[in-house]
């Protein structure tokens, strides 16, 4: 099924035959795309590129909102003040980031409360990871070193996406990103150096947390529905697979200096090609997550919606500043 939608796409977008005006534009665009031109925003791009991007970005602005809501749950309740400032302002970086994202969308033409409508009513997906209960304070760690990580390892590549904007956006939330993946590693560091009690709660929330991070990277490339279309007009750089790789090679050995474990009695390295390797990925698992049946999914959506509706009077009260100034300009 996914390949045929690859194909559609492919055959839809890619625009390599054909005739006429509109397959010379598309012919023109994709040697702008190879020779590594960065789009802008008033540009010609094909329809489906614009569609993608949207795709994409939305469902990363929606990442990242609904990413805020794991880490809320321990900020009442972290170990000390300097630890509650910390997880406070990486909570407030994640908005910024769905700021940015929602609107590079808009300068695609999108509308940031259609986006949103999309996301309330279950229309449009977020990432997996968000599905899962942040249980323990190691968690946050986990969630820090581990979701914060496998996304770096993605977005660095998504600097160099070929949309100007986008590629722009993704350079400044990486920067804040490297000190979200830190400061999880630093939770964990310090329980793995505490008490019995403490590294056994960080190595139960390494447990919990190793698969889902692994899958959150996107299915396997074969099972890809956008993977290769992307990746020719470059909105990806590397498929979901590579980047799994590279983000398991990054994180063993940090793994290791933790002294924790991870649950998968099949990791090992490989000498021959210089790679770590996992065992299987319950890919089932990744399906029902985002098929709306993992074990937050309503809770998520529920809260997001309780929020869009109980803050509706600030968007309201900026609107009315922002029309009385227009008003008086
Ligand atoms: N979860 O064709 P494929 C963060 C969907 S937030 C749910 O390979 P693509 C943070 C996919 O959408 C970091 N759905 O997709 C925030 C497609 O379905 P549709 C989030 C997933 O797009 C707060 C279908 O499966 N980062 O760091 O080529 C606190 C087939 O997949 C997932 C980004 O979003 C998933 N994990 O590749 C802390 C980065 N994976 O749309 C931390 C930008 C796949 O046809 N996004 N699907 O219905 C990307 O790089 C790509 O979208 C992906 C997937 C690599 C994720």
């Amino acid at each position: 099924m996914n390949k045929t939608r690859t194909k559609d796409v492919v055959d839809a977008g890619a625009g390599g035959g054909g005739s006429g005006a509109d397959a010379r534009k598309r012919r023109a665009f994709q040697r702008r795309i190879d020779r590594d031109d960065k789009i802008e925003a008033g540009d010609w791009m094909p329809d489906e590129y614009r569609k993608s991007l949207v795709r994409q970005l939305s469902q990363h602005a929606h990442s990242e909102i609904i990413g805020m809501l794991p880490e809320r749950n321990w900020l009442t309740r972290a170990p000390s003040l300097q630890r509650k400032a910390i997880l406070l302002a990486k909570i407030q970086d994640e908005a910024g980031h769905g700021l940015y994202l929602y609107s590079v969308t808009e300068t695609l033409g999108a509308r940031r409360d259609d986006l949103i409508d999309d996301l309330h009513a279950g229309r449009a997906k977020y990432s997996s990871i968000f599905n899962y209960p942040a249980l323990t304070w190691a968690d946050i760690g986990a969630i820090g070193w581990l979701v914060d990580g496998a996304a770096i390892v993605n977005q660095i590549s998504l600097c160099k996406t070929s949309y100007g904007p986008a590629a722009r956006a993704m350079t400044r939330i990486c920067k804040e990103e490297s000190f979200h993946q830190r400061q999880g590693y630093d939770i964990l560091w310090k329980l793995t150096r505490g008490s019995a009690a403490q590294r056994d709660m960080a190595q139960d929330a390494v447990n919990r947390w190793w698969w889902p991070a692994l899958m959150m990277l996107g299915p396997r490339d074969d099972d890809s529905t956008h993977g290769a279309q992307s990746l020719r007009w470059k909105i990806k750089r590397h498929s979901n697979d590579a980047i799994r790789r590279k983000f398991l090679d990054q994180t063993v050995p940090q793994l290791q200096a933790l002294g924790l474990d991870a649950p998968d009695p099949d990791l090992r390295y490989d000498e021959k090609s210089g790679h770590w390797r996992h065992g299987d990925i319950d890919w089932d698992e990744f399906r029902r997550v985002i098929g709306g049946a993992g074990q937050c999914n309503k809770q998520r959506l529920k809260a997001a919606r309780r929020a869009r509706q109980s803050q509706a009077w600030v968007r309201e009260a900026a609107a009315a500043y922002q029309a009385k100034r227009a008003a008086a300009a």
